[in-house]
């Protein structure tokens, strides 16, 4: 029986972003989850094409894709895909929506935020291209849900979701699918696995996967063990469980520390380690007793791609987000193709990927990905990487040193302020961005500022404009700070503070990124009077 619910809970999803994360006890609020399902349903106008659903597997996972599996029969959604137990990862609903040309699909996650009752949630929708919803859809999403008063879902049983197979629902037909399958064939057809397999049997090569306890680890053990031979073992916390053992699925040095503990100060430790986040779509990577800055990984990638099969006649452009270091462009000069520059999130690269502008994109956030989907691709970038050192014979290490001496490097790290009074943030950024415009010229110890803004960006495809991006200022010698508040936390604000540094191929490239960048830092810490204005003296997080 289909039933119309009137609701007057209203989703406060901003303006702008690409789904909801929230505290999972607010998705749990009356009606919550269903009006924002409703608004997407209204705007997203899947018609007989199929919907794929699935999620992380955190906390609420299975009960939230049993709303949406009776809204979309309430709503006259003709064919729905989801994985089975409730699975997909964000990249793998990516390419089903591509390949089952579907109307869109329904992403289950917060991400890296940490799962269970007490911590996140989130819901997002990718459209038909298989990347996250643009801005101008996400704008009607937002309007639909302050606009409707009322939802349409079916009274029925719960749909079995545990085995693979076909169900129906009122007129609907439900198609529960292994949620690795399809992706894992995708990535043999992109990478020498041949080569990767070769590299795992011949026995002094040893490797860790770190799946957080999230969406990844029934992928990399599909993948790494059964497809390409790592040693069984080789993928840790490969269990998603709800509440990702009460940690966060977020793949830099701080939370992933079990795999840091592992590969950093342990001679003896495994040649390579990578990690992935609750939707699988980050990847973090380390060699032996090395970390590689998701900014320098993206300029390696380009800069080796031709090796990899997926490009055989190298690539096209490549982009990068505003507060990514700038090592991807000089590679892209020196390859004579584009590099762009787009604001922070994944769906700024959607219509660069579409137009064919670009091959290869990246964010510093432990993101990168390639026109293979529309979305970042975390177990993509370690098989890249794992096709890198086969075909080089080199180590991580070596891969990263040659590039540094080819290149230069571009030293780099993030800070984040977490969970500052949103009220004071808005300050600190109002104050930033007045100051701006006065900075020309001005010397600050070694460092001459030669401009500063708020980066803004208009879409060379669609022309459309996205204004107030972060605030960055630029040095003379090719310095940056940039600073933005986070669009992701559930808990008053995060200030990101970006610090990059270049240093010439005949420079000193062995410093700590702390050593160069410890003037960078204060002068930051100055600029924006973080200390006075938050009480903190320190970043919680820096990567
Ligand atoms: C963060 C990252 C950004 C990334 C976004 C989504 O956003 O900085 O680069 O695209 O998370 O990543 P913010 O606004 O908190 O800085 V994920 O892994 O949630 O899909
Ligand atoms: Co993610």
């Amino acid at each position: 029986m289909r039933r119309t619910i009137n609701t007057t809970s209203f989703p406060d999803q901003k303006p702008g972003t690409s789904g909801l994360r929230k505290k999972t006890r607010v998705f749990l609020q009356p009606h919550y989850l269903q009006n924002f399902i409703q608004a997407v349903l209204n705007v997203a106008a899947i018609g007989d094409r199929p919907l794929v659903i699935g999620g992380d597997g955190r906390y609420y996972n299975r009960e939230a894709i049993q709303i949406i599996l009776k809204m979309a029969a309430a709503n006259g959604v003709r064919h729905v895909i989801a994985g089975q137990a409730g699975l997909l990862s964000t990249p793998a609903v990516s390419h089903l929506i591509r390949m089952r040309r579907a109307g869109g699909g329904f992403v289950l996650s917060a991400s890296h935020n940490p799962g269970g009752l007490e911590a996140d949630f989130g819901i997002k929708f990718n459209v038909e291209n298989g990347g996250p919803a643009p801005a101008g859809f996400t704008d009607q999403v937002y309007a639909e849900s302050r606009r409707i008063a009322e939802y349409h879902i079916l009274e029925a049983e719960d749909v079995d979701l545990e085995t693979p197979g076909t169900r129906r629902l009122g007129d609907m037909r439900i198609e529960i699918v292994d949620p690795v399958a399809a992706y894992a064939d995708l990535m043999e057809r992109l990478f020498d696995f041949e080569r990767i397999r070769g590299l795992f049997a011949g026995g002094n090569f040893s490797f860790r996967f770190d799946a957080m306890h999230a969406v990844t680890g029934p992928y990399a053990h599909e993948i790494f063990e059964r497809r390409l031979g790592a040693a069984p073992g080789a993928v840790m916390n490969g269990v998603p469980l709800p509440d990702f053992g009460g940690e966060h699925p977020d793949p830099n040095l701080v939370h992933a520390w079990r795999l840091r503990e592992l590969m950093l100060s342990n001679p003896a430790g495994p040649d390579f380690g990578a990690a992935s986040d609750g939707d699988g779509d980050r990847n973090m990577i380390l060699g032996r007793d090395f970390f590689i800055t998701p900014s320098d990984s993206l300029a390696v990638l380009a800069a080796n791609a031709h090796l990899i099969p997926a490009y055989p006649d190298g690539i096209v452009g490549i982009a990068r987000s505003m507060p990514t270091s700038c090592a991807a462009d000089r590679v892209a000069a020196s390859l004579g193709i584009p590099c762009f520059e787009t604001p922070t999130g994944w769906k700024f690269f959607g219509n660069l990927l579409d137009a064919g502008l670009i091959s290869l994109c990246g964010e510093e956030s432990f993101g990168a990905g390639s026109d293979h989907v529309r979305e970042k691709d975390g177990i993509w970038a370690v098989l890249f990487w794992l096709n890198l050192i086969a075909a080089t014979g080199r180590s991580p290490a070596e891969i990263v040193g040659a590039h540094w001496r080819r290149f230069g490097r571009n030293y780099y790290t993030r800070h984040d302020y977490e969970a500052i009074e949103t009220q004071v943030a808005g300050t600190l950024m109002a104050r930033l961005r007045e100051m701006t415009g006065g900075l020309g010229g001005r010397r600050f110890d070694n460092y001459i500022c030669a401009s500063g803004d708020d980066f803004s960006y208009t879409d060379p495809v669609d022309g459309s404009r996205s204004e107030q991006q972060g605030i960055r200022i630029l040095f003379s010698d090719g310095s940056r700070i940039v600073y933005r508040l986070s669009g992701t936390g559930t808990e008053g604000a995060t200030l990101r503070v970006y610090l990059e540094r270049y240093e010439p191929a005949a420079g000193d490239l062995e410093l700590t990124s702390a050593a160069a960048l410890a003037e960078l830092s204060r002068l930051a810490g100055e600029l924006a009077n973080i200390p006075e204005l938050t009480g903190r003296t320190a970043p919680d997080v820096i990567t």
